[in-house]
């Protein structure tokens, strides 16, 4: 299986600068080689272009487009990692999505859901299912959800909602951190939620077994989203919105073994993307190389 790596530099999505070098950092770990020891074969397409986001907006705090900041250049480049995910997927090899921000998600999101029935699961801390009305930070990090089901005022764009994408084919795993208007639609929407307390009381395995149930069903394929803030930031230093008490390191991989135990058997991993590593506040690499080992595992890489 041909896994192309498609590099996503992108920060306009969160507040805290520096989660545009994720892609080169979790390249210097070693990604590649990781991936080669799953016996996948890697292809590197690079990274895509983008304009930095001091050059776009002098002003960047500030919100460029109502409470959604930097819209425009999150649009552009979701855009781009939609098309090639897209091309990827036609070309019958497996897009792996080095972000960024999480707001790369929406095209990738956009760009697997094109020609399948797709289901997500959403490995975070966070539900990122904030639309820009409803949004407390304005930053779109904590909207992708919201952007692929096309909730709000994306269900205005063409853009941004993923064309096969049903709310009741995604499930979160280890969810600490709602916010009060995402926990309201939550409990009305149909969205699977596995907080980090069916985590303590069930173990990762059985809650990532029962997650893919509900993206495997009726869909054609499963999109994996990892933001390595779900980790415990012990674990994971490395990320611009830090959460305690997140999954452990032997948790994590767990989890992304019990996806691989099963597409071994059924082949139902599509698209992936790796989020949110930011090196400026990582700690010797480590969250990049955590990043590394858990794409590994999830394809396949075993110990024995
Ligand atoms: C918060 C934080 N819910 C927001 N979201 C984050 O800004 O919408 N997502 N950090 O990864
Ligand atoms: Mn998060
Ligand atoms: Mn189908
Ligand atoms: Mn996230």
């Amino acid at each position: 299986r041909t896994v192309r790596i498609i590099g996503a530099p992108m920060d306009y999505g969160a507040n805290r600068r520096g989660v545009d070098m994720g892609p080169s950092a979790i390249r210097y770990a070693d990604l590649a080689d990781r991936l080669a020891e799953a016996d996948v074969e890697p292809v590197d397409d690079g990274d895509l272009t983008m304009p930095r986001a001091e050059e776009r907006d002098p002003d960047a705090d500030q919100p460029t487009d109502g409470n959604a900041k930097f819209l425009r250049e999150v649009e552009d480049v979701c855009r781009r990692v939609s098309d090639r995910v897209a091309a990827t997927l036609a070309d019958g090899e497996f897009p792996l999505v080095l972000g960024g921000d999480h707001s790369v998600a929406i095209g990738s999101l956009a760009g697997s859901a094109r020609e399948a029935d797709l289901g997500a699961i959403w490995f975070d801390a966070h539900a990122d299912i904030n639309t820009p009305e409803t949004s407390p930070s304005g930053n779109v990090h904590g909207m992708p959800l919201a952007a692929a089901l096309g909730h709000g005022s994306f269900g205005e764009t063409e853009w941004a909602p993923a064309p096969r994408l049903q709310a009741s084919s995604i499930a979160y795993v280890g969810l600490r951190s709602i916010d009060d208007r995402e926990r309201e639609l939550l409990r009305e929407s149909e969205l699977t939620v596995f907080t980090m307390s069916d985590i303590d009381q069930r173990g990762v395995s059985s809650v990532v077994e029962d997650a893919l149930a509900v993206a495997t069903d009726g869909t054609d394929g499963v999109h994996v989203s990892l933001d390595l803030d779900w980790l415990d930031p012990k674990t994971a230093p490395g990320v611009g919105t830090p959460v305690r008490g997140g999954v452990t390191y032997r948790e994590a991989h767990a989890a992304l073994e019990a996806l691989s135990r099963r597409d071994r058997a059924d082949d139902v991993l599509r698209s992936m993307d790796v989020v949110e590593v930011n090196p400026i506040l990582d700690e010797g690499n480590e969250t990049a190389t955590l990043a590394a080992e858990l794409t590994a595992s999830t394809f396949g890489k075993r110990i024995f």
